[in-house]
């Protein structure tokens, strides 16, 4: 079933110079791009964007990290399209994500991890709407 997915470059993957390679994977997938903007967000966004992760320990340096420079938000459509950006992103920790992914092949953190997918369906839906509330 074809479905849309929230994608974040976080600012790692654009201090790096890294953009072309993660979204050329994305690419090179099949997936499309339906929307795409170069954004760098306030605390406010971040909050909203993280919303089950604000009360979390580990919650405020994310924010300081996610809100330290540009990312490259994207929305890309697909079949399977949710499950399919997890995958080759790979687990949250790039120490533990597998090789052949792009946190396991790129990120070396648990943190500054390269990129956001959203998770489940309604997630992807939550998110696309804060991120791209004009998209028809
Ligand atoms: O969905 P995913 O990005 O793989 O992980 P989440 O568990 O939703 O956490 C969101 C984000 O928070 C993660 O990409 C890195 C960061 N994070 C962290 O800094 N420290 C942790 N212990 C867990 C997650
Ligand atoms: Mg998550």
């Amino acid at each position: 079933m074809s479905q849309r997915t929230l994608v974040l470059l976080k600012p790692d993957t654009v201090r790096r110079g890294l953009v072309g390679e993660v979204l050329g994977r994305f690419e090179a997938k099949g997936l499309t791009i339906v929307a795409m903007d170069l954004r760098t967000i306030d605390g406010e966004m971040a909050d909203q964007h993280y919303a089950e992760h604000v009360d979390k320990a580990f919650y405020p340096p994310l924010r300081d990290f996610v809100t330290s420079g540009p990312m490259v938000a994207l929305v890309l459509e697909g079949d399977e399209a949710i499950e399919v950006v997890r995958a080759l992103n790979g687990a949250t920790d790039g120490r533990k994500a597998a090789p052949g992914t792009i946190r396991g092949d790129l990120s070396l953190s648990n943190r500054e991890n390269l990129v956001h997918g959203s998770d489940s369906d309604e997630s992807a839906s939550r998110e696309i709407k804060i991120w791209f509330p004009d998209l028809p």
